[in-house]
């Protein structure tokens, strides 16, 4: 059945309700009278596995003894709070509480509508970038995800999922991953469909914390599926006319891997800004370009037309690939355009 659609007030009315309902649950008050009372466990260490907006699900960090998840209120310090987040909590029933968080190794955000940063996920291992041949994979959006991972210190992989689909297309999406393995970069060709190499990539996940992230519809929670057999996430189909991705996932989720670690779905994202990044960041995003920076004529050269430019004659030279330098040019365009 079609969902209808809300117009803006009715959604207006639902979001006033819903922040009315917010305001009720979360008195700070009504918190220490829990936090007082006898009805909460000793605090323990636990691990943020979905955020809402008042509450969060948290699993016991040490999970193997109990994988439950227990619903628990934030104090209201702990408003910036995401999936990944190492916590001090107290079980309780029907809620219990977290009681702080523990400090972040890093942060990864991503730009709400209006621009504004929006912390997604915390305490990251590593990125995996998924890709598929349908919807088609756009090498531009692997190199923002890519300079931010640079950015933030975090460890970066490709995943090219949907590998069963026509030869040709996996083919072309095959060689634009491929090149990116002489950069350092782990790529693995995968199809949760089939389960071709998902045993190897799950072995390679083993004992980390990883954010799988990318377009919608490239497959980023049947591959959890096919991974963590307890998951259920729930999968979307891609409209088949458009081959482009509506997003099924809205929220971060992270799961246990059978073997030990996590995993962590994410909602698929058409853009991914590089928000509080400056060019030189950029440019040093690129790891290839690393080597050249810091010796063109001009101190402040941009890398895209100067004379004595030492990335565009890397690039005469076969040394960087054209491809990466256009990508670079193209972020550094945008960043303009932001400021
Ligand atoms: N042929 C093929 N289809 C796949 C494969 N993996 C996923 N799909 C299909 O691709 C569609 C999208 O899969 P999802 O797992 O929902 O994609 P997602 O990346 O989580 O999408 P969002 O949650 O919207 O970001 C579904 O119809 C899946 O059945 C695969 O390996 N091969
Ligand atoms: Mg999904
Ligand atoms: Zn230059």
């Amino acid at each position: 059945m079609a969902r209808k659609k809300l117009t803006q007030r009715q959604r207006r009315r639902i979001d006033a309700r819903r922040s009315q309902e917010a305001a009720k649950a979360v008195s700070e008050r009504e918190l220490d009278a829990l936090e007082e009372s006898d009805q909460l466990g000793p605090e323990q260490t636990g691990i943020v596995v979905i955020r809402y907006s008042n509450q969060a699900d948290v699993v016991a960090a040490d999970a193997a003894d109990d994988m439950a998840l227990h619903r628990c209120h934030l104090r209201s310090h702990l408003d910036s709070l995401v999936t990944g987040d190492r916590v001090v909590w107290r079980k309780g029933e029907p809620y219990g509480l977290v009681c702080s968080v523990l400090p972040r190794s890093n942060l990864l955000e991503r730009p709400d509508n209006r621009g504004h940063a929006r912390p997604v996920v915390a305490n990251i291992d590593r990125v995996l970038i998924v890709v598929a041949a349908k919807p088609e994979a756009r090498a531009g959006l692997i190199d923002r995800y890519l300079v931010a991972c640079e950015y933030h210190g975090i460890a970066a992989g490709i995943v090219l999922n949907k590998i069963d689909l026509d030869s040709e297309a996996v083919d072309t999406t095959l060689k634009l991953v491929n090149s990116y393995e002489p950069l350092g970069y782990p790529v693995y060709a995968v199809s949760a469909k089939t389960g071709a190499g998902i045993a190897e990539f799950a072995r390679h996940l083993q004992g980390q914390t990883a954010v799988l992230v990318g377009q919608s519809g490239v497959g980023k929670s049947s591959l959890i599926n096919s991974i963590c057999p307890h998951a259920a996430c729930k999968t979307g189909d891609l409209s088949q006319a458009k081959a482009k991705g509506r997003h099924t996932t809205t929220t971060a989720n992270l799961y246990p891997l059978p073997d030990g670690g996590w995993i962590i779905d994410s909602p698929g994202i058409r853009e991914f800004g590089l928000l509080h990044i400056n060019l030189e960041d950029v440019a040093y995003g690129f790891v290839e370009f690393r080597p050249f920076l810091g010796q063109c004529d001009f101190r402040n050269c941009r890398h895209i037309d100067e004379p004595g430019c030492t990335l565009s004659l890397a690039c005469k030279r076969s040394e960087i690939s054209r491809r990466r330098l256009d990508s670079f040019r193209q972020i550094s365009e945008s960043l303009n355009s932001q400021s």
